[in-house]
């Protein structure tokens, strides 16, 4: 049976609207968007708060959410990147089926409480500490999906290819041996996945060759026919130019750089997502915008580690698009990834108000705070392969209903309201999150809060963090 949602104010694919009357299916799907309607009619569920369609985080390692603010503390030599991977590496080792489910869990239900409505779980721990195999071999990733289930998020399942150490086909180093894999295992994993959600309109599977230090060529190819033999547009994700160091490593081992090896030596198209791709020239910058391909941009987390500032303008004015994710998790909350990428662009360029206007697929506003929602939750969409990212006939029914009583909120219209969300700096403006046409965080609460979710990640907390 459709049923229909009124709000009075939402961010349709076109800007802000009023008087928005919103068809949902039986399925979970929006029906029919239609905005300026005469106002709700017998029946209609109200919602008095502005409605944002839900947001995708395209790029998310689940179990670094319990490392977040452990990392903090200077060591015996200069931190960068690599002292703190050192650092994951320890904390992974002790990670068993148990935590991963807990921390998922936890994590999932946090950011639908900030109106992050799906996940793109790039997940490569899929053995034992000593390096054997789990008698499911996708154990660790099936209880990526269990937990994005509890939880009611929408789910893209991304089995990584993690084979070497480095370039060159370095081996694995003991501390990577949970990592390490084939191509055909991870075809299997897929195919163990896509039995599992058979029939789940909220979940995709995917894979993500981890990156081109990881990942040979041949074995890349090898990955990415052998997926398409599966699914055809089923989407490819892959960790790229995050720093400088991978850059030089690159063009020593290949005499490329690492955005331009991919681009003229894979089929990179829409099903891609380049996450980070923080390093590029000029001419990698416009050939990767023309792929269709989304750069997956990390803010809080690319902060974090030192990454450098992605070139986001150029990106732009080049027709690119590009979306949004959590990965390591020191931030949860999507307004703030987004204002801390409009920031980084601000600090490097010295000027204000830089993501705003048309970009290919969107009329654009001058308001900075539409902009980056509709922006990177139509990129987000793709990168998943999930039919979201707006409020629009025949997508999946995800939005986010802000709270109508903030005082943030207040005495401000439409592009306004976008600006107040992402720049007020006020957080748990979310009030009400609907995925798959559930209603899965009502009045800021969710299901798990009374069944002791959070219990089961201070155990696994006790456990890592012993
Ligand atoms: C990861 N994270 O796979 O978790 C990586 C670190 C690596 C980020 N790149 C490991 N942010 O890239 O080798
Ligand atoms: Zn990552």
């Amino acid at each position: 049976m459709t049923r229909h949602c009124f709000a009075a104010r939402a961010l349709l694919p076109a800007g802000w609207a009023r008087n928005v009357r919103i068809a949902i299916d039986a399925a979970g799907g929006f029906a029919d968007v239609a905005a300026d309607t005469a106002g709700p009619r017998p029946g209609d569920e109200v919602l008095p708060g502005p409605v944002l369609p839900g947001m995708a985080s395209l790029h998310s390692h689940a179990f670094q959410r319990a490392m977040a603010g452990m990392a903090e503390t200077r060591g015996p030599g200069s931190d960068d990147f690599w002292s703190w991977r050192e650092l994951m590496y320890r904390f992974v080792a002790r990670l068993t089926p148990e935590a991963a489910f807990a921390i998922a869990r936890h994590l999932y239900v946090e950011m639908l409480r900030n109106g992050y409505t799906a996940v793109a779980e790039f997940h490569y721990v899929h053995r034992r500490p000593d390096g054997t195999a789990y008698a499911a071999p996708a154990e660790l990733l099936l209880r990526h999906l269990a937990a994005a289930r509890e939880a009611g998020i929408a789910i893209t399942l991304l089995p990584v290819l993690y084979r070497w150490s480095d370039f060159g086909a370095r081996p694995l180093q003991p501390r990577q041996a949970r990592f390490g894999n084939d191509p055909a295992a991870i075809l299997a994993m897929v195919e163990a996945a896509r039995r599992a959600a058979a029939g789940d309109a909220d979940v995709r599977v995917g894979v993500a060759p981890h990156s081109l230090r990881a990942v040979d060529a041949a074995s890349l190819r090898e990955l990415v026919a052998g997926l398409e033999a599966i699914d055809a547009s089923a989407p490819i994700h892959i960790h790229v130019a995050e720093q400088t160091k991978e850059v030089d490593d690159s063009v020593a081992a290949s005499g490329s750089r690492p955005v331009e090896w991919l681009l003229s030596n894979q089929p990179v198209d829409r099903r891609w997502c380049l996450v980070h791709a923080t390093h590029m020239t000029a001419d990698e910058t416009a050939a990767l915008a023309r792929s269709g391909a989304v750069a997956g941009l990390c803010p809080s987390t690319e902060a974090n580690l030192g990454d450098g500032i992605f070139p986001l303008p150029d990106y732009r004015a080049a027709g690119g698009r590009w979306g949004i994710g959590g990965d390591s998790h020191v931030s949860r909350d999507p307004a703030e990834e987004l204002r801390l990428l409009e920031y980084g662009q601000r600090l490097a360029l010295r000027r204000r108000n830089l993501v705003a206007g048309g970009a290919v697929g969107s009329p654009g506003s001058d308001a900075v705070g539409t902009t980056l929602w509709t922006e990177a939750a139509a990129g987000g969409a793709q990168a998943l392969g999930r039919p979201m990212g707006a409020l629009a006939a025949g997508l999946r029914a995800d939005l986010v209903e802000l709270d109508p009583g903030a005082a943030d909120l207040h005495a401000r219209e439409d592009d306004a309201l976008a600006n107040a969300l992402v720049f007020s700096g006020t957080p748990g403006l979310v009030r009400n999150v609907m995925v798959g046409g559930r209603w899965v965080v009502r009045e800021r609460r969710h299901r798990l809060d009374d069944e002791g979710g959070e219990d089961a990640y201070r155990q696994a907390l006790r456990m890592l963090l012993a």
